[in-house]
């Protein structure tokens, strides 16, 4: 026989069993309203290279990477204060001539693709160093001990997106700096699995086809390494193009990488110039149109539904309830 010493099994009223288990740490369910927690708390958003670049050239004055680990400006939303979708993190970074930022792994996978980036830029991920030009997207993947150089003589600026949000949700954040902060390189790569250089990426675009769906123009995904939790993927949008809508269980993080136009997110219109970003939360229907001749970068969290039995993609007359 189990006893109850709290008084939980002799109570008379609803409002004293609320008490009797309130010390406990336990709750009535029925208190809760159902479906009051169903997702949905994030925001369709917009956020502009212009302001990241201003907000970053101040950044450059004020704080140093040695006091601050990296000099990075995050994307928030209101539906939680640490991510840009609830999976996802997209900062704008800023590395001055001269600095370098310490070396670290998080769990946390990351990547970044290059905006103003001159020569002499890179990331040493494990002692490699991976030289990072416009556009290229350099992986760090989870675990990877990581930081950048700039031996150049221009200002560097890259987005960096982090599964990060996600990593925390499980309580599966965990950070460690590298021992004496900076790491040595002890081999420069030409050519590394984690490089996506941009005249790859740029000659295999021209040779794609229109993908048939009509969501996604001329499309290349990035998967020569996979990574368990992000999808990368380009998409060539040729000028006058207006992507078929869609709605996905996936959260997306498209980056204007090249032209202008404006994705359309749950209704609503955000215009896009190089380096900005649109975030299409989950479930939410999305379009995409081209003035010019355009080209998206999409961060999706689609392998990371996809395992776990929870990637849906709904044509535009459905929506996800
Ligand atoms: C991080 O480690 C980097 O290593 C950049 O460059 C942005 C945003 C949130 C958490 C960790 C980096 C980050 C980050």
């Amino acid at each position: 026989m189990l006893s109850s010493p709290a008084g939980t099994a002799t109570v008379e009223t609803l409002d004293e069993l609320y008490a009797a288990i309130e010390p406990l740490s336990m709750d009535a369910g029925w208190r809760r309203t159902p479906g009051a927690r169903a997702s949905g708390t994030f925001e369709p958003g917009r956020w502009r290279y212009r302001d990241g670049h201003g907000a970053l050239e101040s950044a450059g004055r004020l704080i140093s990477p040695d006091l601050s680990e990296r000099r990075n400006i995050l994307l928030t939303n209101s539906g939680g204060p640490d991510s840009t979708l609830v999976t996802l993190v997209c900062a704008y970074q800023l590395v001055l001539p001269g600095e370098r930022a310490r070396s670290h792994r998080h769990t946390a996978g990351a990547l970044r693709l290059g905006l103003d980036v001159g020569a002499g830029v890179y990331t040493i991920v494990d002692g490699v160093r991976l030289d990072m030009h416009p556009n290229d997207v350099v992986l760090t993947p989870s675990w990877c001990w990581h930081g950048h150089r700039n031996d150049g003589d221009q200002p560097a600026y890259w987005l960096d997106y982090l599964d990060s949000p996600f990593c925390r949700s499980i309580d599966q954040y965990v950070f460690e700096p590298f021992p004496g902060g900076y790491e040595d390189v002890t081999e420069t790569a030409i050519t590394s699995p984690y490089v996506y250089p941009w005249h790859e990426t740029k000659a295999a675009l021209a040779a794609a086809a229109v993908d048939p769906s009509g969501r996604y123009g001329r499309c290349v995904v990035l998967d020569r390494t996979p990574l368990d939790t992000m999808r990368l993927s380009m998409h060539a949008l040729d000028a006058g193009t207006r992507t078929v809508a869609f709605s996905t269980s996936a959260n997306n993080l498209y980056t204007a990488v090249e032209g202008r136009g404006r994705s359309v997110i749950d209704g609503r219109a955000f215009e896009w110039e190089r380096g900005d970003i649109v975030a299409a939360p989950s479930g939410k229907s999305q379009y995409h149109e081209a003035d010019g001749d355009a080209v998206l970068f999409c961060v999706s969290d689609e392998p990371l539904l996809e395992r776990i039995g929870l990637l849906r993609t709904l044509s535009e007359e459905k929506s996800i309830g």
